[in-house]
């Protein structure tokens, strides 16, 4: 299993025995006073906030300036005024989750324009919006991890609905592109995805749509929210309805979140990755891009601090890792 927070002890180890002489991570290679601007998908949603503190950690290891701005609701174009202004303020580098994959790309494009790099984490744009996408997992293996998931929470049979975030969401909307996928297999045959609602990453929103699809599915076996912000409004709503026991409650949540839910029965098993390792990582990508270290092409690699060394794949990604599945069992080693 992905033990993301004790990959690097032992290497920490080390380099308090040895003074930190010759480990001072990536550091000294960074061009110091780096202006570093997060932009996440919504200020206010706990798992940006999450990743958001992680790049702000980052940051300050190698010893830039940092800041966190952004919407409050993840409409497609509600980051451009953002973005706009970090323009004129000539940052060195934007690190975005992008809300749609079209919407900010020529604003993004300027700023590259004027030298200030692009990074996108989470939720990528296309790719001539940016020069690094930043990527919690692979796609393909969330989209096809959830499904075999909620398979085996429904005993391999019956409906189930997903809901997802904003029905522009470049994330959210890949995933489910390979959960369509996975649901072609031939074991999943008796399983029948009948609607993809949004909540809109809006907790009032996503809460609502639990209601409106379980009175419009009675024989909903569960639902699936690859949105931490959907899933726990879903955990919610089911945990105080006659549904709870019923209707299985899975997809992306954070662990903190979705404690009670797990503790009270509403919620078996659901997935994620550490977004705080998330943040940490896009933004030594963005330093290392505006340092000179990398220019974004596949290959080439890159010191990320605590979380090693790290090399660029196809189409300027990189990959944190995989993501962890949460249960009873686990879930209080994990604290995010
Ligand atoms: C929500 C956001 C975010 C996504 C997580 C899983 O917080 O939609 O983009 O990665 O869920």
């Amino acid at each position: 299993m992905f033990k993301p927070l004790l990959r690097h002890t032992g290497t920490a180890a080390l380099c308090a025995a040895l003074l930190a002489v010759s480990c001072a991570v990536s550091a000294a290679d960074l061009k110091s006073g780096l202006k570093i601007a997060f932009v996440p998908k919504q200020i206010n949603n706990p798992y940006e906030v999450i990743a958001d503190d992680g790049g702000m950690a980052a940051i300050k290891e190698f010893g830039g300036v940092g800041k966190v701005v952004g919407p409050s609701d993840a409409g497609a174009s509600s980051q451009v005024q953002y973005i706009n202004t970090l323009i004129t303020q000539h940052q060195d580098a934007i690190v975005i989750a992008a809300n749609d994959a079209n919407a900010v790309v020529p604003y993004l494009k300027k700023a590259m324009g004027q030298g200030i790099k692009v990074v996108t984490f989470d939720s990528d744009t296309a790719p001539e919006g940016r020069q690094l996408f930043v990527n919690q997992a692979n796609a393909e293996g969330i989209g096809r991890g959830q499904v075999q998931l909620v398979s085996k929470l429904m005993g391999g049979e019956g409906e189930f609905a997903v809901l997802s975030a904003t029905p522009n969401a470049t994330n959210q909307n890949t995933w489910i592109k390979w959960m369509q996928e996975e649901l072609k297999k031939p074991e999943y045959s008796k399983i029948k995805l009948v609607k993809i609602a949004y909540g809109n990453d809006d907790d009032q929103k996503s809460f609502v749509e639990t209601q409106g699809l379980l009175q419009a599915y009675p024989n909903l076996k569960a639902i699936v929210a690859p949105t931490t912000v959907g899933i726990a409004a879903a955990a919610r709503y089911i945990s105080s309805s006659s549904s709870k026991g019923k209707v299985a409650v899975t997809g992306l949540g954070t662990p903190n979140q979705m404690r009670a839910f797990v503790k009270n029965g509403t919620v078996t098993a659901f997935q994620l990755w550490d977004p705080n390792q998330l943040g940490y990582l896009a933004a030594y990508a963005a330093a290392a891009l505006s340092s000179g270290k990398i220019s974004g092409k596949e290959g080439e690699s890159f010191d990320a601090g605590k979380l090693g060394k790290r090399t660029i794949g196809p189409q300027g990604e990189i990959i944190l890792g995989p993501p962890t599945t949460f249960d009873a069992s686990n879930i209080d080693n994990f604290n995010f």
